[in-house]
């Protein structure tokens, strides 16, 4: 049935058309709207939670306006779209980025204010959306903000989890985890009950002659029905508001026999609850560590198929030739997790539309593109080829003819080489078989990206060296992370943002953030420097008062704050930080009073997750803790030493922790951190960092000058051979280190069992992440730091001139980069107003 309204009615609709509140009172006759009407409440008993659902709803409906008519000016100018296929969207708070990309805070704040209300507590009554680990999943909802503001014709592709990644709450110093249901009450979200998709699992392939041709027919085992749920997503400053789609999964007629979900204890508390939604009910909580569940695999597969079902039906209906599709469509792989999405157009071309296979993955390869986010080999896709034919019979047969032809076209262009064949094949033959997931991605898409310069070069000559010798070094490119100076700047630093802009010619510095090359002239001028000082400070006051709240732990604001948050992982090396903690607490307390009264006072603030199955990362948590309970008690050394674990590091405390802090920690071992992107959220709010040679460290320091960073440690060519040696020659642990240990063995930390495999894997294992051939750097490295942050002015000097030099580092950088080399899409020109 036709759903559209016939010309003659449709005056009547332009008759009556939406108009959205532009001014205070506009905005307060909207939130008393929805209090007394959506809410059925009213003055009498409207508290902060109302307050942010009634605020949310007016903002909500001037964003549909605005959508609804992307939408339309989008298929009506019918160019080509990206979609942006994402596992992890995460998206933090929705309501003051609205509120900012919209440009009526300061309406909602005086309305707000007159109806009894602090923004800020509004604000505050919002749970964060947050489907993601960690910066892979943030950097996705960086590039939609970006994609929008923009003007680009883009959609997300992702999953409604009902759980987004879990809540950590330190309970006697140890990691718990606590489901995190969060859509008791989701504003920004809208059911599409009418956009269903049937997704089938399972079953097996049949063939069938069709016109004298032999076409397979893949028969169900199960049916599960995807359901869409859209998102809007304000650009800045623009009437732009694209689209995120998650897709829900609900049983489709009848119950179906769901595997069990048998995975260790959070993931089935969490999980068990309802059979038939179990694939879209949890986010799983690894960061950079894939563990081949099955579960897992089937929500690569409903999301992917689902998407793709809507992208190829939006792409039908401007009935093109199929020729077409990759000048209508890009889709960018977030990572290996969509790579299905290959095998699945291939399938929809060949066995339901009827293409050749040579004409079907000529449109295929030309339409995707695959960014590689890491090379820990843990962290690797690989399927079991039984698990693949089991759940995806069919699918299994054309990932054996891709690496067929592929294989083929190998042995043409490189003959004679067995082993070769062997190294890049989709399959590996090993027991059992194993599907390549990062490999068919590479031989699915026209480009492979890395995020970062070094990541981008180490992908050539590591894990995907024999690509490039069999399709040339083109197909391979970099496009360095960035970060949407929006949320990242403007809403979670309204001061220095307003301060920047004051010296930067107005706000436009948002939109393009080298127009920060204008603060640089400004770094000699004394008052702008007690304005940026006073900034940072009252950063920190925030900061210390949420540590007071949530520890009980004063910090004095004047101290340094050092931070290290980010996911916990060997690799990032918090073990390397709280050695480092020990080794100064130690040393304070060798001191005779005077000696210390001559210290710089420094509060360590550390906060990240760890994922529920991997129990070292648990131990340094501990280990953190412990020292922490130890050192904060010490009236030897009051203030010169605090140690902070902040508990649930998610996006929103991001916000508050990274304008707060004078030193961040990037430490990672060379080579293992792809990019990493809280290194460019820190500088970007005024503080320096201390890191490694490694990821986008090097791209920052290239940028804002060696004099404005804090490099230490060995370099990433030199890894090997340092592992190499631990293993095979003699390994001595540095002499400081060593102390460390051995005071941690003394008990001063509690039960020393509780931390010998973090010390053994120093000692005896290897140390493969180079702890110890790091440390003394390390320690010298934050001695500088004392000296350079005694000297106050120069220390201001250095964080404005970084912050002035930072413009690289804009995800809307990213975006034009992949539009230009990748995509090849051009943003849709916009009605102002
Ligand atoms: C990397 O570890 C990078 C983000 C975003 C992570 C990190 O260094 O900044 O991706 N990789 O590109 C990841 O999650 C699965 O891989």
């Amino acid at each position: 049935v036709e759903a559209s309204i016939p010309e003659p009615q449709r005056e009547a609709w332009k008759r009556n058309q939406i108009t959205s509140f532009t001014d205070k009172d506009g905005f307060e006759k909207e939130v008393v709207r929805h209090v007394e009407t959506t809410l059925a409440r009213s003055m009498f008993n409207c508290d902060e939670i109302a307050a942010y659902s009634a605020t949310s709803l007016a903002f909500r409906d001037r964003l549909i306006t605005h959508w609804n008519r992307t939408q339309q000016r989008q298929t009506y100018r019918d160019t080509k779209r990206v979609y942006y296929l994402s596992l992890e969207f995460l998206m933090g708070r929705a309501l003051d980025n609205a509120m900012l990309n919209v440009g009526l805070k300061n309406v909602a704040q005086d309305g707000l204010a007159e109806l009894g209300f602090r923004i800020e507590d509004v604000v505050k009554q919002e749970h964060d959306a947050a489907l993601g680990n960690g910066g892979l999943g943030r950097l996705a909802a960086c590039f939609l903000d970006s994609l929008a503001t923009l003007n680009f014709p883009a959609w997300g592709y992702g999953l409604r989890y009902r759980y987004g990644i879990f809540k950590q709450e330190i309970i006697d110093g140890y990691q718990v985890e606590v489901p995190d249901y969060w859509l008791d009450f989701n504003p920004w979200e809208f059911p599409r009950h009418d956009v269903t998709v049937d997704i089938q699992f399972f079953g097996q392939v049949n063939k069938k002659t069709v016109d004298g041709k032999t076409v397979s027919v893949w028969e169900a085992g199960e049916i599960v029905q995807a359901v869409a749920y859209d998102v809007p997503i304000p650009g800045y400053d623009t009437p732009t508001t694209n689209n995120l789609r998650l897709w829900s999964s609900k049983a489709s007629g009848g119950e179906f026999d769901f595997q069990k979900f048998n995975s260790g204890d959070y993931e089935s508390s969490v999980a068990d609850q309802q059979r038939a939604e179990t694939i879209s009910a949890v986010l799983y909580p690894n960061d950079n560590l894939e563990r081949g569940k099955e579960l897992r695999l089937k929500q690569q597969y409903f999301w992917v198929a689902a998407s793709l079902y809507d992208i190829v039906r939006r792409f039908k209906k401007s009935r093109r030739s199929w020729n077409e599709f990759p000048d209508q469509v890009a889709i960018q792989l977030n990572d290996t997790h969509p790579t299905l999405a290959i095998v699945e157009l291939q399938r929809i071309l060949v066995d339901i539309e009827g293409l050749e296979w040579d004409n079907a993955w000529e449109i295929v390869t030309s339409t995707f593109g695959y960014t590689n986010h890491t090379v820990l080999p843990e962290a690797l896709e690989k399927w079991p080829v039984g698990l693949v034919q089991h759940l995806l019979p069919r699918h299994l047969q054309i990932i054996y003819d891709i690496n067929l032809f592929f294989l083929q076209s190998v042995e043409k262009a490189i003959p004679d080489d067995r082993d070769m064949l062997r190294r890049v094949s989709i399959i590996e033959e090993s027991q059992p078989k194993m599907v390549r997931m990062a490999f068919l991605a590479i031989v699915g898409s026209h480009k492979v990206n890395g995020v970062a310069e070094l990541h981008s070069d180490l992908i050539k000559t590591t894990i995907f060296k024999d690509f490039v010798e069999i399709y040339g070094p083109d197909k391979f490119t970099n496009v360095t992370n960035g970060i949407t100076p929006r949320r990242w700047l403007h809403q979670a630093n309204p001061r220095l943002s307003e301060l920047i802009a004051s010296k930067c010619g107005g706000n436009d510095f948002l939109k393009d953030l080298t127009l920060l090359n204008q603060l640089e002239k400004h770094v000699q001028d004394k008052q702008f420097r007690k304005e940026w000082a006073e900034i940072k400070y009252a950063n920190k006051v925030r900061l210390a008062k949420h540590i007071k709240d949530t520890t009980g732990v004063v910090v004095n604001p004047a101290s340094l704050f050092d931070v290290q948050v980010k996911r916990i992982h060997e690799y990032k090396r918090q073990q390397l930080n709280i050695f480092g903690v020990i080794h100064r607490y130690l040393s304070l307390k060798a001191m005779t009073p005077d000696q210390r009264k001559k210290q710089l006072p420094r509060v360590s603030i550390f906060g990240g997750k760890a994922a529920p199955g991997y129990w070292m990362a648990k131990q340094i948590i501990h280990l953190i803790n412990s020292v922490g309970a130890v050192v904060n008690k010490d009236e030897d050394i009051g203030d010169l030493l605090k140690v902070i674990f902040l508990e649930d590091y998610n996006v929103s405390k991001a916000e508050i922790i990274c304008p707060a802090s004078d030193i961040s920690e990037h430490i990672s071992t060379a080579g293992t951190e792809a990019s990493g992107t809280s290194n460019m959220k820190f500088v970007l709010n005024g503080g320096l960092i201390i890191g490694t040679c490694d990821g986008a460290n090097i791209e920052i320091t290239r940028e804002i000058g060696e004099s404005n960073i804090f490099l230490f440690g060995n370099l990433s060519e030199d890894v090997e051979d340092l592992r190499h040696a631990h293993t095979y020659g003699s390994h001595t642990i540095d002499s400081d280190l060593d102390k460390v240990f051995n005071e941690i063995e003394k008990g001063t930390f509690g039960t020393p069992h509780d931390f010998s495999a973090m010390i053994a894997a120093v000692r005896q294992h290897g140390d493969y992440y180079l702890v110890s051939d790091d440390f003394h750097s390390y320690i010298e490295t934050h001695q500088l730091v004392d000296e350079a942050y005694r000297n106050q002015d120069e220390w201001i000097a250095k964080c404005i001139t970084s912050v002035s030099r930072m413009g690289f580092f804009t995800s809307d950088r990213c975006i034009n980069e992949y539009a230009e080399e990748i995509w090849n899409v051009e943003p849709l020109a916009v009605d102002r107003h």
